[in-house]
């Protein structure tokens, strides 16, 4: 298989469900992706019709050419074309960002209880730091193998800590004792697979914590949703069940806003399904 693991590398992340740190760009880099952002969430309210963090939470790829630029970088994509092969298409992008001091968390969860993907193996999350990204600021934690499993039951708490739009969380016991902690350097990444447990503690640090984060997939990922849609990031252009989308530049221009509102029309009759209580989709 072509790209750039090494076959340790790749073997670690088959076996673990989880590979970490890879560097992918210079910490200036990062501080310069980290501004771009910092400019994003700038945008004076009134200039775009929804909150800016939702835009930045929920496919961040539609409304600016800032997190593209990150995604479509050739050391991640060589990374991913270990995993998936030549054909790459990106699903989903979001900035996980945890403010200073913040008691915000993430519950114990697999990734693609709620994606319509039918717990495949194709798809393949990069996590991106653009911030320290340590035990102490809520780094990520794994439970290494743990991807081996189906999707196992989930419950919704809602609970107004939890950073997910749910709050749902793995409803059978996750011992804390067998995970890894998954701290990254600026310019660092992660990666990990879609049924991989993981969570995130909170902030307990003066610094903010930010991931830029991707979602990875092959074109023969199923979909059971009737409309969804992903971009095109490599290879033979083939995006299987899924709609293309076409990378648009700029940053909260009409053509994105427009993008944005049709594609999650489409995903949140799946994002939020089966849910007791209205879900957020973070706004
Ligand atoms: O950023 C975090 O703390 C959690 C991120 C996460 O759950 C994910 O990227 O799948």
């Amino acid at each position: 298989m072509a790209g750039s693991l090494s076959n340790s590398q790749l073997s670690a992340y088959r076996e673990n469900g989880y590979l970490c740190p890879v560097r992918v760009f210079a910490e200036d880099e990062a501080r310069k992706q980290r501004d771009a952002l910092e400019a994003l969430e700038a945008t004076p309210a009134d200039a775009i019709p929804r909150p800016c963090n939702q835009y930045l939470r929920v496919n961040a790829h539609l409304i600016s050419d800032v997190p593209l630029a990150v995604a479509a970088n050739p050391m991640i994509l060589d990374c991913i074309e270990s995993i998936l092969g030549p054909d790459i298409l990106m699903w989903g992008c979001e900035y996980f960002i945890k403010e200073p001091h913040t008691h915000k968390v993430v519950s114990w969860h697999q990734d693609l209880t709620y994606w319509g993907m039918d717990g495949s193996d194709h798809e393949v999350t990069a996590w991106v730091a653009l911030s320290p990204a340590t035990e102490a600021s809520g780094c990520m934690k794994f439970v290494p193998g743990s991807h081996k499993q189906q999707i196992v039951p989930h419950t919704d708490t809602f609970s107004e800590d939890n950073l997910l739009s749910r709050g749902q969380e793995i409803a059978v016991d996750v011992d804390e004792a067998d995970a890894i902690v998954a701290a990254l350097q600026p310019g660092e990444m992660s990666l990990h697979h879609g049924r991989l447990f993981h969570a995130s503690g909170p902030n307990t640090t003066d610094e903010r914590r930010i991931g830029l984060v991707m979602r990875y997939i092959r074109p023969d990922t199923p979909s059971v949703m009737k409309n969804d849609y992903a971009m095109v990031m490599r290879g033979s252009g083939d995006t299987g069940p899924r709609l293309p989308l076409n990378p648009l530049p700029g940053t909260f221009t009409k053509a994105q806003l427009a993008h944005y509102d049709q594609v999650l029309a489409a995903q949140s009759a799946t994002l939020t399904a089966g849910a007791e209580s209205a879900v957020s989709l973070y706004d």
